[in-house]
C-alpha cells in the first residue's frame, strides 16, 4: 500500500509514522509513505500558500493552485486518478468498516487542510471523499490522516505479526475486547482470573467471549444492540 499525504507539515507525519508497528511496516516495504509538501507547489515567490477569505471573517484559507499542482504531481506519479481522502470535520465519521474498505486500495491519497480550510473550487475539481475522525475540531488534517492510516495499515497483510489479531480485536467481531493479563500472577493483591491459568482453551475462549459481551453491554450499549441484532443465536447470553 502506498500512502500519499498532501500536507503543509510533512515532518509532522514522517516523525510519527516511523515509530512502532508503522515504522516496521515501512522498513519492510509493506507500506510506503510519501509526503508531498503543498508549499513546494506554490508559484508565489514568497512561497505563500494561504490568503484572506473572500467575504471577510476570521482566519486564512488554503489557496487552490498549490493544492491542485500538488494533486497533479501525485496523480502522475500514481498513473491514474487515485482515491483521495480529504480530512475535514465536515466529512463522514470514520469507522472500522471504512478502514477495511480503504485497505483494499493500492494507493490512498490524503489531503490535509489547515487554517479555515481549502478553497472550495479545488475540492470541486478533485472530488475527494470527505472524512472526519469525530465530533470535535482539530487544528488540521494531519493527525486525522495518521489516525486513518494507522487503522487502515492494520488490515494490510504483513503489517501485524499475527494476521489474526486484526480480526480478534475490538470491533473485529462487533464487540469490545476482553481484559488481558500478563506476569506476575499477583499484582497489588490482585490475582489473574483462575480460568486463564487453567490451560483449558475452550473455557478460556468462553470466558473471554462473556467478558467481551459484558464490557460492550456496559460501555457501549449502542454497539451491543447492533451486535445482538447481527447475532440472534447469542441472545441467551
Ligand atoms: Cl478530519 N479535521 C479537523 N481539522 N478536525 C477534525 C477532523 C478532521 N475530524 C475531527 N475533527
Amino acid at each position: 500500500m502506498n500512502f500519499h499525504v498532501m500536507t503543509l507539515f510533512p515532518d509532522m507525519i514522517t516523525t510519527v509514522m516511523c515509530e512502532s508497528i508503522l515504522g516496521r511496516a515501512q522498513a519492510s516495504g509493506t507500506i510506503i509513505l510519501k509526503c508531498h509538501n503543498i508549499r513546494d507547489y506554490t508559484l508565489d515567490r514568497h512561497t505563500r500558500v494561504d490568503d484572506y477569505p473572500y467575504g471577510g471573517g476570521a482566519g486564512m484559507v488554503m489557496e487552490a493552485e498549490p493544492v491542485w499542482r500538488c494533486y497533479e504531481a501525485v496523480c502522475s506519479e500514481i498513473g491514474h486518478k487515485p482515491r483521495v481522502i480529504h480530512l475535514t470535520p465536515q466529512g463522514r465519521v470514520f469507522n472500522q468498516e471504512m478502514a477495511v474498505d480503504f485497505a483494499h486500495e493500492d494507493d490512498l491519497v490524503f489531503l490535509c487542510g489547515h487554517y479555515e480550510g481549502i478553497d472550495e473550487r479545488v475540492l470541486e475539481e478533485i472530488e475527494p471523499e470527505d472524512v472526519s475522525i469525530g465530533d470535535y475540531v482539530l487544528t488540521g488534517g494531519e493527525l486525522p490522516a495518521m489516525v486513518v492510516m494507522d487503522a487502515v495499515a492494520r488490515h494490510i497483510p504483513g503489517v501485524l505479526h499475527n494476521d489474526d489479531s486484526a480480526i480478534g480485536d475490538s470491533f473485529g467481531n462487533g464487540l469490545l475486547e476482553y481484559p488481558q493479563y500478563t506476569r506476575p500472577e499477583v499484582f497489588h493483591d490482585r490475582s489473574v482470573p483462575e480460568v486463564l491459568l487453567s490451560g483449558h482453551h475452550a473455557n478460556v475462549d468462553k470466558w473471554r467471549m462473556e467478558q467481551s459481551i459484558e464490557r460492550t453491554k456496559e460501555r457501549r450499549p449502542d454497539l451491543y444492540e447492533k451486535w445482538l441484532g447481527e447475532n440472534d443465536e447469542n441472545t441467551d447470553k
